[in-house]
């Protein structure tokens, strides 16, 4: 049985958790044989956490990174010796194999490994002497001084280096609770790679850390396609719908299965927060299908909990500037010119100027920290359609279609999509 993740990309948004959870469900339910878990690799705003925590599911895991680790190669013994015992007491445990190391203990705590090393060393010193074998020592006798330890969460790498660097046969490792297993050098024959299906992204640069050392299965995603090389063929399914929740919804249905009302429910969340409440321009008829039947199997009435979740997204002003931009941002190098744009979702426009000038400062901060030419912030109305866009001092200003509403500040009548509708526009206004 073997076991394989599924992850959204980085700062995870809800299409992302809920298109992973939805996907593994799935996948639990047609392959049993192997054990499919959503995660998370990045940490979730307060508000998307807030509206998972609504929706009575384990909240996808946060998982660090997928490089292969020191516990995904460490052997652990069946067999204990002490280090009182003589040494024929390990000649049982060479009977059934011939390990390279052997942990030993004293009475209940860890004591040392015990190397094939150490036998040898201790026969030919022996045999050397008298040409043969009188006394029999015990464990303790004849091990030799203990390399470093290593920890359960050490990179496969970094051990493999220092386990060749140490001239031991074996190292011993530890956890949080103490001694946990040891490796030997037939530990590092073979890197461990972990199983890995994208969802919402395809990029190696959005995806898990270590993603370039991982096994990709399977790819689910609704953006541009700049994927990884794979070694096997393998699953993907891509398509330019409103949200990646529509897409795992679909494979429900192509697989002749149902969602579960919660599972539905959690579907219905991402999809209805990635398209805007079916109102982003990137909304598709197949989008507006699934999110009514998927509002029916879990009995919600879709424009309520769609308006019920965005008024729990916290006010411009009641958020950490940097954290609101930063949340959702995106860079983009267009002529030369390094353009970053962040959006953010609001249910009115009517507090822009409470916060406007704290936020055109903290976008400055950010250019400046990312090296960037140009930092726009596109604020959106979810709910009257309609967005605000709070821009740096750039050039690029002056050729943007939309009413100025003062120095740095544009009216953005009907528009809800970076990708659709704003993007376009920066880059000819970069192009002029
Ligand atoms: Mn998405």
């Amino acid at each position: 049985m073997g076991t394989i993740y599924v992850t959204g990309h980085r700062n995870p948004d809800l299409d992302s958790v809920c298109s992973a959870y939805g996907y593994a469900q799935l996948m639990n339910l047609q392959d049993p044989d192997n054990k499919y878990i959503p995660v998370r690799c990045g940490h979730l705003s307060d508000s998307t956490r807030n509206i998972l925590e609504q929706l009575d599911i384990d909240i996808p895991e946060y998982m660090r990174d997928v490089y292969p680790k020191v516990s995904d190669v460490m052997l652990r013994a069946d067999h204990r010796i002490d280090a009182d015992d003589p040494l024929t007491a390990v000649a049982a445990i060479y009977e059934k194999n011939t390990p390279s190391a052997i942990p030993v203990y004293e009475k209940d705590d860890f004591y040392g490994l015990l190397t094939v090393d150490d036998i040898t060393n201790w026969t030919m010193r022996e045999l050397s002497r008298d040409n043969k074998i009188t006394s029999i020592p015990s464990v303790r006798q004849i091990m030799s001084k203990q390399g470093p330890t290593l920890d359960v969460h050490d990179l496969f790498d970094d051990a493999k280096v220092m386990l060749q660097s140490a001239g031991n046969r074996g190292l011993a490792v530890y956890d949080e609770n103490g001694y946990a297993g040891f490796v030997t050098r037939r530990c590092f024959l073979n890197i461990p790679r972990y199983n890995v299906i994208l969802v919402d992204h395809n990029e190696s640069n959005q995806s898990i850390r270590g993603i370039e050392t991982a096994n990709i299965v399977g790819i689910i995603d609704h953006h541009r396609l700049d994927a990884i090389k794979t070694d096997q063929p393998i699953f993907i399914c891509a398509e330019p719908l409103g949200s990646t929740c529509t897409l795992v919804y679909q494979q429900y249905i192509r697989n002749n299965r149902t969602p579960d009302p919660v599972t539905a429910k959690v579907l219905l969340t991402g999809l209805i927060s990635d398209t805007l409440i079916l109102k982003s321009p990137t909304t598709t008829g197949e989008d507006v299908v699934a999110a009514h039947v998927l509002a029916s199997i879990c009995r919600i009435d879709l424009d309520k909990y769609g308006l019920s979740m965005f008024s729990q997204v916290e006010g411009m002003s009641e958020r950490d500037p940097k954290d609101a931009i930063l949340s959702d941002f995106k860079t983009y190098t267009q002529n030369g010119v390094r353009i970053g744009i962040g959006q953010c979702e609001v249910t009115t426009l009517n507090d822009l100027s409470d916060y406007r000038d704290t936020y055109e400062s903290t976008l400055n901060d950010v250019k400046t920290m990312q090296g960037l030419d140009w930092a726009v912030l596109m604020i959106t109305d979810v709910i009257h359609e309609h967005s605000a866009l709070l821009c740096t001092d750039h050039r690029g200003n002056r050729f943007l279609p939309y009413k100025a509403l003062d120095k740095n500040l544009f009216d953005m009548p009907d528009v809800m999509s970076r990708k659709k509708q704003l993007l376009p526009e920066i880059i000819h206004a970069v192009g002029e």
